[in-house]
């Protein structure tokens, strides 16, 4: 499992903007999002997750900003996580604002 863990935490390093940093952060765009009902939706379904350490949504943006456990949880797993709730819910990965 932690051999599997080091390849799979690797990846999940170069995709994050602090990539030594520990939680690690992943942004994303999220469309479809039109009210306060809509990021506490996407927060609730991403905090399922495990390795989740905090999670802020904003409607008026349109971005998710998501603190992880690299060791538990990827950047993937969080857009797909956003992606399976259903409506009109789209997560892209993209760089964080500075
Ligand atoms: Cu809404």
């Amino acid at each position: 499992m932690k051999a599997l863990c080091a390849v799979l935490c690797s990846l999940a390093l170069t995709t994050a903007a602090h990539a030594a940093s520990y939680p690690q952060k992943v942004c994303l765009k999220v469309e479809g999002m039109t009210c306060q009902t809509c990021s506490m939706t996407v927060k609730a379904a991403v905090k399922q997750l495990d390795g989740i350490e905090k999670v802020v949504v904003s409607p008026k943006t349109a971005q998710a900003t998501v603190l992880f456990d690299g060791n538990k949880v990827t950047p993937q797993t969080i857009t797909q996580k956003v992606n399976s709730i259903g409506g009109s819910y789209k997560a892209t990965a993209m760089q964080c604002p500075a």
